[in-house]
């Protein structure tokens, strides 16, 4: 080889090497179209992901244990004068038509709540307990054979198309005062690894969820134009990497990487918690390394929180450990009737772990919204 063409394949291999660089640690969402508001909102969640944790809470701005719709008043803000920096709501039934979702908040009331959290400076999550398209029963009705049907070319698939329709009807209403479509972290098919929804892994092989996951990204984003989506995949229960991944859809199409876990009012419960979330926090937590991904515990919790210091002795020691993004504690519903107990999981006013929480607000890891608007994540 000449001086000069040596000189020229060396040129050659650092500008490949710079270039394979530059792939591995861009922190681009996997939708290259994605708005400039979406990237930078994904970009700002990896420069904060080793300092802090922005906490979660579930219907947080429509109702409280007592309390419905009244407007600026949230249980968290009830017990440390500021709000959760994530706002989690779910639409389902909005494939129903149904101008509630299925725990009843109006879905033009969780517009408005949507806008207000992000105008705020607040991130915004949603979830989806699609009904069953198959029978038409709930999201729990896992009848063999459902996720399979609303695949491309099967029997129930124009209607899902017609069910996607109407989420990327609510999905472009999601605008910010600019005009611009609110980012949105969109967790379909969540808790994908238990066996309690149509699209949990007993009810299909891991090659239809994938397809599932992939024409429904495709699209949304390819026939209805929708840009404002970072991805979450989220599983339940996994023991290994091979469980967490089995039904992985793709880098392309994932950017947030997440699993949900709760802890169970019974007998060495908290150290079954600590030790489960700690194994499964070391696993997802390899595996959104490997993969240049956020990692999240997209819900969480202990209902009724029974233990007075769960906050900084269980909840804050696991997120301490780990770049977790965020952590959301589901809603609210304060006493029901069909359950006959309560369900709740973040403190109200007086609630027997509300003064814990109000130490685990200064934890200098935990971002909540004031101090989460001062950080500008949409810029
Ligand atoms: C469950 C419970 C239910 C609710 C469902 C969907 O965990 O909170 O009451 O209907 O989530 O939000």
């Amino acid at each position: 080889m000449t001086p000069n063409a040596a000189k020229k394949r060396y040129v050659l291999t650092c500008i490949v090497f710079i270039c394979h660089c530059t792939i591995l640690t861009a922190q681009i969402c996997s939708d290259i179209e994605a708005t400039p508001m979406t990237k930078a909102l994904y970009a700002n969640l990896f420069k904060l992901k080793d300092k802090f944790t922005i906490l979660g809470h579930q219907d947080a701005l429509a109702y409280g244990v007592g309390w419905k719709y009244e407007n600026g008043r949230s249980d968290i803000k009830s017990v440390v004068n500021d709000n959760a920096g994530l706002y989690g709501w779910d639409i389902g039934y909005l494939e129903l038509d149904s101008s509630k979702n299925l725990d009843g908040v109006p879905f033009n009331k969780m517009k408005n709540y949507i806008k207000e959290a992000h105008a705020m400076g607040g991130l915004v999550t949603l979830s989806w307990h699609a009904s069953n398209p198959f029978t038409g029963k709930s999201a729990w009705d896992t009848t063999p054979g459902t996720l399979r049907s609303i695949l491309p070319g099967n029997s129930a698939h124009a209607k899902y198309i017609l069910w996607l329709d109407k989420v990327a009807l609510f999905l472009n209403d999601l605008k910010a005062k600019n005009g611009e479509h609110i980012p949105i972290l969109f967790r379909p098919f969540h808790e994908l690894t238990g066996s309690w929804f149509w699209w949990c892994k007993n009810g299909s092989t891991p090659e239809e969820f994938i397809e599932l996951w992939r024409f429904t990204v495709n699209y949304l984003q390819k026939q209805k134009n929708i840009h404002h989506l970072i991805y979450v995949y989220n599983t339940a229960d996994f023991k290994t990497e091979n469980d967490f991944l089995a039904y992985y859809p793709g880098d392309d199409v994932v950017d947030i990487v997440s699993f949900d876990k709760y802890q169970y009012d019974q007998k060495n419960g908290r150290e079954d918690f600590i030790s489960i979330v700690e194994k499964q926090l070391k696993i997802a937590n390899t595996v959104a390394v490997q993969k240049n991904k956020i990692l999240a515990i997209a819900e969480t919790g202990f209902e009724a929180i029974p233990d007075s210091s769960w906050w900084t002795n269980t909840l804050y020691p696991l997120l301490e450990k780990h770049p977790i993004s965020f952590v959301l504690l589901w809603r609210n519903a304060g006493y029901m009737r069909s359950m006959q107990k309560m369900h709740y999981y973040a403190p109200y006013e007086n609630q027997v772990s509300a003064k814990n929480f109000k130490q685990f607000y200064l934890l200098p890891k935990m971002l909540f919204q004031k101090k989460l608007s001062s950080l500008k994540i949409y810029q």
